[in-house]
C-alpha cells in the first residue's frame, strides 16, 4: 500500500487556489472534519458556527432553507470564519448550463460568489456546466467548486454522468461523493468529502445511509467528513444519554 502523504504536502499538487488553501488549512488546524449546518434561522447558523468554528476546517451551508436569508447574515458568517479560520461551502449543486450556473451564482437573492469558498454542481448537465466557474468570463477568480453524486439509497448513477464527474474532477480537482473508486492515492491533488458519517454505521428514515469516520478516511482513504445531524443534534444524544443514567436499573 503507497503511503499516505500528509493533507500540507498535497497542498502543492492541488489544482486551485480553494484547494491548497483547503489542504494547508487542514494540515495547520490538524481536522479534517466538516459540519454540514442544516438548519433554518440565520441565528441558529451563526451560533453554530461560532460554536464549531475551532474544530472543523470546512462549514457546509444550504442557505436556500433558511427562513431569514440577509446579506447581513453572510457578512456576520464571514467574520466567524475568519475568526475560527474556516472555509465556508455552499452546498447549491448547481444543475444547468454554463451560462444560467453563472448567473445563480452571481445573482439573484443569495450571491453565493460573494461570501463563499466553495461551492458545487451535479454532473447531470455534462462537465461544461461549471467550466465556466474557473477563472473564466463572469465569475469571479475566487470562484471554487465540487462535484457530487448522491449518497442516497436508490441512485443510479449513469455511465454518462460518470464520465462527466471524471473529466470535471480533472479540471477542478475538489470532489464529493460517498461512493467514488478514485481514492486520494490515485491523485493526491484532489480532494475527496464524503457525506453520510455518524458515530455508528445505519441511516435516516427518508433514505440517508451513513458510515463511521475510520470507514471513510482509514478504509476508503477519503480526505474530509461531512456531519450534518449526527453533531447537530449531539445535545439531544447528549440529555438523553444523561437522562437515561438516572433511569439505570441498580
Ligand atoms: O449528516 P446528515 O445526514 O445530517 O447530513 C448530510 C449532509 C446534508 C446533505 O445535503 C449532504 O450532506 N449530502 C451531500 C452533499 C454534501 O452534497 C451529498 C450526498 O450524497 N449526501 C448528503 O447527505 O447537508
Amino acid at each position: 500500500k503507497p503511503k499516505r502523504l500528509a493533507y500540507g504536502e498535497r497542498a502543492v499538487l492541488a489544482q486551485n487556489a480553494a484547494g491548497k488553501k483547503l489542504l494547508d488549512l487542514m494540515e495547520q488546524k490538524k481536522s479534517n472534519l466538516s459540519v454540514a449546518a442544516d438548519v433554518t434561522t440565520s441565528e441558529e447558523l451563526l451560533k453554530l458556527a461560532d460554536a464549531v468554528g475551532p474544530e472543523i476546517c470546512v462549514l457546509k451551508t444550504h442557505v436556500d432553507v433558511l427562513s431569514d436569508f440577509s446579506e447581513e447574515l453572510t457578512v456576520k458568517l464571514r467574520a466567524i470564519a475568519e475568526k475560527h479560520d474556516f472555509m465556508i461551502f455552499e452546498d447549491r449543486k448547481f444543475a444547468d448550463i454554463s451560462n444560467t450556473v453563472s448567473m445563480q451564482y452571481e445573482g439573484g437573492p443569495f450571491k453565493i460568489v460573494d461570501w463563499s469558498d466553495i461551492t458545487n454542481a451535479h454532473m447531470v448537465p455534462g462537465p461544461g456546466s461549471i467550466d465556466g466557474t474557473g477563472e473564466g468570463a463572469g465569475f469571479a477568480a475566487t470562484c471554487r467548486d465540487e462535484l457530487q453524486r448522491n449518497s442516497s439509497t436508490g441512485r443510479v448513477p449513469s455511465s454518462s454522468r460518470k464520465n462527466g464527474c471524471g473529466q470535471s474532477r480533472l479540471r477542478h480537482g475538489i470532489h464529493l461523493h460517498k461512493s467514488c473508486a478514485w481514492a486520494q492515492a490515485a491523485n493526491p491533488g484532489f480532494i475527496h468529502m464524503t457525506p453520510g458519517v455518524q458515530t455508528s454505521a445505519g441511516g435516516d428514515d427518508l433514505g440517508q445511509q451513513y458510515s463511521t469516520p475510520e470507514n471513510v478516511i482509514a478504509d476508503r482513504q477519503r480526505d474530509i467528513i461531512i456531519v450534518g445531524r449526527g453533531i447537530m443534534h449531539a445535545g439531544w444524544y447528549r440529555s438523553n444519554a444523561w437522562e437515561s443514567q438516572k433511569n439505570s436499573k441498580p
